[in-house]
């Protein structure tokens, strides 16, 4: 029987999933090049996806971003269990369809965990907030949006970025440009390069701007340089729209974490924000998000509204059940919320302990090279300073996997492989240039 599906390509190993999606003989000049491969780095989001199939049974995976406990088991919050029991002991809970902007209760709860309890704009009611897919679906849902609705396409993102940012807005329709953010130099940040580019940025332009334990740098702006950037952002007429996966991970305290975002708020202008509950409340498989955005009025934020119905509707129709009724049962309750931050807390400071031990260790070994960066640099993730070669030495020698950027995730890492790792970088430091 013939085929009607043979003209479909082979695609090539996906970074991030190690699934096939593109083969290089195959790439053509379209603009999904730039969507797969990022116009300036493309080794950033790149996974050895030879972790999968290495048999090595202490192989240590550290390029995904998910919590680990000090076992190297992923973690399931008690809080969480309990609000499953509850639900599941409650005979009015039914299975139906949500409506198209998802839970009402979880809406409101998530958009005042974001934007604090005593939000002007929550108050002043021109505060859209929508359940959607995590944080990658808050994001593109968002994206769709400006892409109709919004006069400006051209949306700027940092370089680097999250590997999945010029994807998502790409391919809805945004034609994405990078500000400077990171000096490998200095392995901080290039605050005067982040400012130039900004206000270079044509006006109206989107910004996408990681609220904290920014993907893959784990640098963040300090609050005199957020305020910053916000002066820039404002004074040139830019749109703000936060990439906020990491509320609570960063420092431990949903507060502090927030507080970039509260700041852009609190002047009164429009902003976005994609929110996710993935990393801090463990619910990475439930897809529980939300996209938030802060209007001016509440007039504007009844349009908004009405306009973001009208994307969902066609790509979902309405967003999934259970995620938002554990996120709910959570924030309603106080007891519950408490015990959630103490969980937060605790994975917070496990990472950062993560940092030190492994901080230790490399000083133990006397690696050359000033490795302070491990531990000033915050959330998940931890971006080495190690090159792709050195990146690949590991892996075939060492059975240790990262992103080709030498990004680690420090949530995958345990006091019991912080010295393999720490061997590894030594061996891959004094052998491979
Ligand atoms: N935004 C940023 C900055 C992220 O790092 C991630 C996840 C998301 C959004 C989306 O998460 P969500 O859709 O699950 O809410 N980044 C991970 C996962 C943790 C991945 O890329 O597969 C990472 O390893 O970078």
């Amino acid at each position: 029987m013939s085929s009607i599906l043979s003209k479909v390509l082979p695609a090539a190993e996906d970074p991030v999933l190690s699934v096939h999606t593109f083969q290089s003989k195959d790439l053509h000049p379209s603009y999904l090049l730039c969507c797969f491969f990022g116009p300036i780095l493309p080794f950033y989001e790149r996974v050895i996806f030879a972790c999968r199939d290495d048999p090595c049974p202490v192989k240590l995976n550290l390029s995904v971003g998910a919590y680990r406990t000090e076992e190297g088991k992923p973690l399931v919050l008690e809080v969480v269990r309990r609000a499953e029991q509850q639900l599941a002991n409650d005979r009015s809970c039914d299975k139906g369809y949500l409506p198209i902007d998802g839970l009402a209760d979880f809406n409101k709860l998530g958009a005042k965990l974001i934007l604090g309890d005593d939000s002007h704009a929550l108050e002043e009611n021109r505060v859209v907030t929508i359940q959607c897919l995590s944080g990658t679906g808050s994001l593109r849902v968002g994206a769709e949006f400006l892409a109709k609705h919004h006069q400006q396409s051209v949306i700027y993102v940092p370089n680097p970025t999250w590997g999945n940012h010029p994807s998502i807005f790409t391919l809805a329709g945004l034609s994405v440009q990078y500000f400077r953010y990171y000096d490998p130099q200095t392995r901080g940040l290039d605050f005067e390069g982040m400012l130039e580019d900004l206000g270079a940025a044509p006006s109206g332009a989107i910004v996408v701007l990681q609220a904290c334990a920014h993907n893959p740098t784990g640098i963040d702006p300090t609050l005199e340089q957020w305020e910053q950037i916000r002066q820039i952002v404002r004074s040139k007429g830019l749109l703000p729209f936060f990439d906020n996966a990491y509320q609570g991970f960063a420092s431990g305290s949903l507060d502090s974490d927030a507080q970039s975002v509260r700041m852009f708020v609190a002047d009164g202008g429009e902003c976005l924000i994609a929110q996710s509950f993935a990393k801090n409340m463990g619910l990475y498989g439930e897809r529980i998000g939300a996209l938030t955005i802060v209007c001016t009025s509440e007039d504007v934020a009844r349009k908004v509204h009405g306009q973001l119905l009208l994307v969902v509707r066609p790509m979902y129709l309405t967003p999934p059940i259970h995620g938002a009724s554990i996120v709910t049962t959570i924030l309603k309750n106080s007891d519950m919320y408490k015990d959630w931050t103490i969980e937060l807390k605790g994975m917070a400071d496990r990472i950062i302990s993560m940092r030190q031990q492994l901080y230790e260790a490399i000083q133990a070994r006397g690696t050359p090279g000033d490795w302070s960066h491990i531990i000033k640099q915050i959330g998940m993730f931890s971006f080495t300073g190690l090159n792709e070669k050195q990146v690949r030495w590991m892996a075939k020698e060492y059975h240790i996997y990262m992103t080709y950027d030498g990004r680690i995730s420090m949530a995958g890492l345990s006091s019991k492989t912080v010295p393999q790792l720490a061997d590894a970088i030594h061996a891959a430091i004094t052998r491979i240039p």
